[in-house]
């Protein structure tokens, strides 16, 4: 019994020996979403699997919803080494690098199978891209497609004029525009709030922060337009990642090639059961109808175009990547 304790305690320190001092590093890791959203639960467990692949010399500590760093101060803090890691959106950040919207093209990739097919084709211009801002993403995990949330029914933009929007970047921000209505950007841990107190009364979003945030005791029509399905990403401190050692950073990377798939599969596994849920908590959830879906296709060229101009030609290298 002793030798075991003996030799526990040798591999432990083995590993606690990944660094010069012996010592675990704690990681605190804001994340954005709700604790209860998948994104959420699968950064949890990326942070179990970081703790098995490093041996216990990474110990991350998840701080979902917001509750460390707003949604929108995590970007910065992990940049400017607040914090070693942390999660947010990434589309989010397309008006300081427009090329980290590249999934946030309406109506190009809507299946999962695409949006992967998608990531694969951007990766390496993102991650280039990322380095110049000082950041390592380790993992990234689409949301499901993007609808519309209303408190009535809505055929057209004509029914859509001067309605107060909730957007969640500069795109959706000119999509509102593009329909008449007046975006104001708020954070998803926000948004049951901004709903009950008329800052917005209509968004963009998927089923799922739909289902988080209980919008049906506020808003009574969803429509399934799936425009898009952007991405979470977990993003590490360039320094602080560099400063671990090889195998260190390979446990970590292992991690995250497991959480990623893991975190993908569980998002389309969701998407029609936060639909049922909206649907069983009193809102109509259906298609777009044709005059609407024809709009929003023509705002999406657009949309596209406008990212093109600003994303240049490493825009258009990951479209013609994707396409062939
Ligand atoms: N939910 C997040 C981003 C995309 C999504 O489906 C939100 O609405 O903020």
């Amino acid at each position: 019994m002793k030798t075991i304790t003996t030799l526990a305690c040798t591999a432990a320190m083995t590993a606690g020996a990944a660094f010069a001092d012996g010592h675990t590093q704690n990681w605190d890791m804001p994340m954005a979403y709700s604790a209860t959203n998948f994104h959420s639960e699968q950064g949890v467990m990326f942070a179990e699997r970081v703790k098995e692949y490093t041996n216990g010399a990474i110990n991350i500590t998840v701080h979902p919803g917001g509750s460390l760093f707003g949604g929108g101060d995590i970007k910065r803090a992990v940049q400017t080494g607040q914090v070693p890691i942390g999660e947010r959106f990434m589309s989010a950040h397309a008006n300081e690098a427009p090329l980290l919207g590249w999934d946030n093209l309406p109506f190009l990739a809507t299946t999962y199978a695409d949006n992967s097919k998608l990531w694969e084709a951007a990766r390496d211009t993102v991650n280039a891209q990322l380095a110049d801002l000082n950041l390592v993403a380790l993992y990234t995990c689409p949301w499901p497609g993007q609808g519309f949330y209303f408190n009535k029914e809505v055929n057209s933009s004509a029914d859509t004029q001067g309605i107060k929007f909730r957007s969640y970047n500069s795109a959706t921000a000119t999509f509102a525009e593009e329909l008449g209505m007046i975006p104001v950007q708020v954070e998803a841990a926000e948004l049951s709030q901004a709903l009950a107190t008329g800052v917005a009364s209509a968004f963009i979003s998927s089923g799922s922060t739909g289902y988080d945030r209980k919008v049906w005791e506020h808003l009574s029509h969803y429509y399934k337009v799936n425009a898009w399905l952007p991405r979470n990403y977990v993003i590490v401190n360039s320094q602080s990642w560099d400063a671990l050692d090889d195998a260190t950073r390979a446990g970590m990377q292992k991690a995250a090639d497991e959480t990623g798939a893991a975190c993908a599969a569980k998002s389309e596994e969701l998407a029609e059961f936060y639909f049922a849920e909206l649907a069983k908590n009193g809102m109509t959830v259906e298609d777009a109808g044709p005059k609407f879906l024809a709009e929003l296709k023509t705002i999406g060229e657009k949309m596209t175009a406008d990212w093109l101009e600003t994303a240049g030609a490493d825009g258009q290298a990951i479209i013609d990547a994707y396409n062939n």
